[in-house]
């Protein structure tokens, strides 16, 4: 056939499909420059070790296309079409012998036919493996070895463990079916070998060093590894599934539906005892990515230089998320950076072949879920879920691959989905065939205990006995879980104390000022080069600058004030890592945190001139990504409680990239899952006539988000302000602070501090001024536009006009506001900012002021807001139309008539 084809080429080739022309022209380079036609009919040693040699390379880029991953058999395995014109070609040499090549397969000598056939047997089986991509040379030459020695066959204990493991998740489903109807629980019916892939995992990473893991995944068969591999006790779950509340006694705290929780549970694994943290999520398909890494970064930095070998990240994921949702690929970019990295995750895909109901057809437009993997150079690993002893070949080649080269390893574990999307869903509404299929095909467990009965590894008493005591195990829990109630939280959780729920106080007062010679002291070394560096002459001059702010010659700036609240903070011994997009210079040039050598270009860090002893203080510039990076510090925020850690939008405005994480973990993680952060997002924020983006940080959002004391939302106003709300953020209760920042304050003339407003006795005050005198008018407002107000009310010399800045927004500093208000209890009460009236922090203080009016027994009538009108955008588009409307806002708050209330 090969014969006919290529002399059809050879007389014609435009009457070809191109994909021959290909294989023909590679196949005669050598034989066409020496003017010669190849005779199709004669395959040479020469010609055979060629195309052979192309077919071996062949196999390992693409033989996973023909592996029998499909477990269901509706998709059919094809091999790639130049691999197959090439085996055909090969038929044509089938007696010959290629020891150098059968050689490079661990044969010692074989025939063409042998070779195939080896080669189909390793590639083509089921599993599929992807790992070409692997950009590490000496990786992927440890991958072929292990690959091509040939299937190892598990243990006979691992298989019999597997055996348990199956029975375990398939009882543990047909009881929560029993039980519990008519409840969502996302169940595991035809992905059940997920429990065995996992426990692979464990078992040859626990025998690899592996101590501590950290987990991330979805609902998806949620509760059964919650139960049969993280070890959560059966009657917790069985009692949350019912509906119980999973917070203690006198917590008042939302909770979270079962399929959603965390849990941190101690295995035995191998003889060694792993703790396994498995990650509390929302819905949100994948935003969990990022916090696992983050978390798991923060236990490895913990346990010091071998952390990564020790505490292991396993992250499982489903198909058409894994493809679909864009944080996926931000994670895999932060796989290898330096800031970042974990050593390696090992990623699972239960890949059941569809989204809810959409087919993978419509759901992707890669040939696997998986692909995108690939763009960092991951080995992937599809597998037949079906096959149990495949499924725990790949586990243990993952974690080898892990603990070895300390990179990332994906699994695609190809199943099927027994039910619908949950168990209230018909999956043969859109996916009849396939439903139809499955209703047909027998479970995994029945698949592999048959066999294991077979060859007398699990007899079918064995089962039998296995599955009495798993069942009787899981009535005794359901009957505890009537009576199930968690212990009590320890005194020092946010939730459980009191002041939570006092939103209306500002919090208890923190002295947070210093000695002076110590910020001095502090001052000088992070205004000095770091060794060996030679500065850039502006940078020079900008530390010079600030060395006068210490000899008090000028007033202390805000990029210097932040820098001395870390690095006073750091001289106590709490760590900072603090990072964003371009933050070690500053998007607006502010802060050159990190300076570089003027000639050579090497950098270094303002931080490492600290005195000895100084915890870290880590300033570093991220991806450009929102979404992920800051799930990532959020989630290395909960597990280092001794560090700040700050992360910053360039502009505000970009925070809603990263919407998920504040709404589903920043804002209420506490409340649904008692976790704890401290959290500080910095937004730059104010309307500077730049457009309608780097304008908006979206107060009015966060302001939204607000309830129960979870955050604390601030707009500080001048540099000291700032550097007594970062510092009380490190010794307060653990809570998340969102913190917006300026742009043109960074280097206003006033908006300056001296260096007494830094000292001993001074603190964070939720609330400043007004100037004192006589005041017809307050003018409560924040952040820079203080300022603008400021100037104007001197310009026109308003002594009976005062401003009041709150600092603070919430938790609202109602004690300071009345304060003030007493003091001026006949003035006019007016509310100013920039924003449109739609947004800003308008909607959110009305009220509030207004109580607070009402308690401090203030006359005038209720406040009403100056602002812009109710626009759609945030604001104008060109510097002209922004500075008359900044204009007419501050002459309308000043010296406007009381607007219609
Ligand atoms: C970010 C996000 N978008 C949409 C949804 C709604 N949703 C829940 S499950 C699902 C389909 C998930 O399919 P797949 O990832 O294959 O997981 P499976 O449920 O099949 O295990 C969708 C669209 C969601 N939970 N999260």
């Amino acid at each position: 056939m090969v014969a006919d084809i290529y002399r059809q080429y050879a007389t014609d080739p435009s009457a070809l499909d191109n994909s021959f022309g290909a294989v023909f022209e590679g196949l005669e380079g050598a034989e066409l420059a020496a003017g010669a036609r190849p005779d199709p009919e004669v395959m040479d040693p020469y010609r055979t070790a060629l195309v052979l040699g192309r077919v071996i390379e062949g196999y390992r880029w693409r033989g996973h296309q023909n592996a029998r991953l499909d477990p269901l058999g509706l998709a059919e395995p094809k091999l790639d079409a130049d691999l197959q014109l090439d085996r055909e070609l090969l038929r044509l040499a089938d007696q010959q012998v290629a020891p150098a090549l059968a050689g490079t397969l661990g044969l010692k000598q074989g025939t063409v036919p042998q070779i195939l056939e080896r080669l189909d047997r390793i590639y083509c089986g089921t599993i599929g493996f992807e790992y070409m991509q692997v950009r590490d040379p000496v990786a992927r030459e440890w991958l072929r070895r292990a690959i091509e020695a040939g299937p190892a066959m598990p243990g006979r204990e691992a298989r019999r463990d597997a055996a348990r493991q199956l029975i375990r998740a398939d009882e543990l489903e047909a009881f929560m079916h029993r039980r519990f109807v008519g409840k969502k629980r996302f169940g595991a019916e035809g992905c059940e070998s997920l429990i065995c892939a996992l426990w692979a995992v464990l078992a040859r990473g626990a025998a690899l060093g592996v101590r501590s893991v950290v987990m991330g995944g979805t609902s998806r068969a949620r509760l059964n590894q919650l139960a049969n591999v993280v070890g959560k006790p059966l009657h917790a779950i069985f009692a949350e599934v019912k509906g119980l509340s999973p917070v203690p006694e006198g917590v008042r705290a939302s909770g979270d539906v079962a399929y959603h929780q965390g849990f941190r549970g101690e295995q035995q694994v191998g003889g060694v005892t792993v703790s396994i943290d498995y990650t509390a999520n929302p819905s949100h398909l994948e935003t969990v990515d990022g916090v696992a890494a983050g978390r798991l970064r923060a236990m490895q930095e913990a346990r010091g230089g071998a952390g990564w070998r020790e505490a292991l990240g396993l992250v499982v994921h489903t198909d058409a998320a894994f493809a679909g949702q864009g944080i996926v690929a931000e994670v895999a970019q932060l796989s290898a950076l330096r800031h970042y990295s974990v050593g390696g995750t090992i990623h699972v895909i239960v890949n059941n072949q569809v989204g809810f109901t959409t087919d993978p057809a419509d759901g992707r437009s890669s040939a696997y879920c998986s692909d995108l993997a690939r763009a960092v150079g991951s080995p992937v690993f599809h597998v037949n879920g079906d096959d149990v002893d495949a499924v725990i070949r790949v586990g243990q080649l993952a974690a080898e691959y892990r603990q070895r080269f300390g990179q990332d390893a994906i699994i695609d574990l190809v199943c099927y989905r027994r039910r619908g999307h949950n168990e209230m869903d018909e999956p043969s509404f859109t996916q009849p065939l396939m439903a139809a299929r499955i209703a047909g095909h027998p479970t995994t467990r029945r698949l592999y205990l048959d066999r294991l009965a077979a060859e007398g590894a699990v007899t079918a008493a064995e089962e039998q006995s296995i599955t009495a005591a798993v069942q009787q195990e899981m009535s005794d829990a359901y009957e505890a879980a009537q009576s199930y109630r968690l212990n009590a939280m320890p005194e020092d959780a946010w939730a459980a104390s009191p002041e939570r729920f006092a939103e209306e106080t500002a919090g208890p007062e923190i002295p947070t000022g210093i000695d002076l010679p110590l910020l001095q002291a502090l001052g000088t070394a992070i205004s000095t080069a770091p060794p060996g560096i030679g500065l850039n002459p502006k940078v020079e001059r900008v530390f010079a600058e600030r060395l006068e702010m210490l000899a008090r010659k000028r007033e202390v700036a805000w990029a210097f004030a932040e820098g001395l609240a870390l690095a006073s903070l750091a001289s106590e011994g709490t760590a900072i890592r603090f990072s964003g997009q371009d933050t070690p210079r500053g998007a607006f040039s502010q802060r050159h945190f990190a300076v570089h050598d003027a000639s050579s270009g090497a950098g270094a860090s303002i931080f490492a001139n600290l005195p000895s002893g100084s915890a870290a203080c880590t300033v570093f510039g991220s991806p450009l990504s929102e979404y992920a990076t800051l799930g990532f510090e959020y989630g290395y925020s909960l597990e280092a409680p001794g560090t700040l850690v700050l992360w910053e939008a360039q502009f505000g405005d970009f925070a809603n990239v990263a919407q998920p994480v504040f709404d589903q973990f920043i804002a209420s993680g506490e409340d649904k899952w008692l976790q704890q952060s401290s959290l500080v997002t910095l937004l730059p924020h104010g309307l500077e006539g730049q457009g309608a983006e780097h304008s908006s940080g979206r107060i009015e959002r966060f302001l939204q988000l607000c309830a129960a004391g979870n955050i604390m939302v601030a707009n500080a106003s001048t540099p000291a302000s700032y550097f007594h709300l970062l510092r009380r953020q490190a010794k307060g209760r653990r809570r998340p602070l969102v913190v917006f920042t300026p742009k043109s304050l960074l280097r206003h003339r006033f908006a300056v501090s001296g260096l007494a407003e830094f000292g001993p006795g001074t603190a964070f005050r939720p609330v400043i001024g007004p100037q004192p005198g006589q005041h017809r008018r307050l003018v409560l407002c924040s952040g820079k536009l203080y300022w603008e107000l400021e100037a104007a009310r001197q310009e026109r010399n308003l002594a009976d006009v005062g401003l009041v800045r709150l600092e603070q927004l919430y938790p609202f500093p109602a004690r300071e506001l009345a304060a003030i208000f007493r003091m001026a209890p006949g003035a006019e009460i007016l509310w100013c900012q920039e924003e449109p009236r739609n947004m800003g922090a308008w909607d959110f203080v009305d009220r509030r002021i207004e109580a607070v009016m009402r308690a401090s027994g203030c006359s005038a009538p209720w406040p009403a807001c100056i602002g812009r009108p109710a626009n759609p955008s945030p604001a104008l588009g060109t510097e002209k139309q922004h500075m008359a409307d900044q204009a007419r806002l501050i002459e309308a708050a000043l010296t406007g008539p009381s607007p219609a209330r």
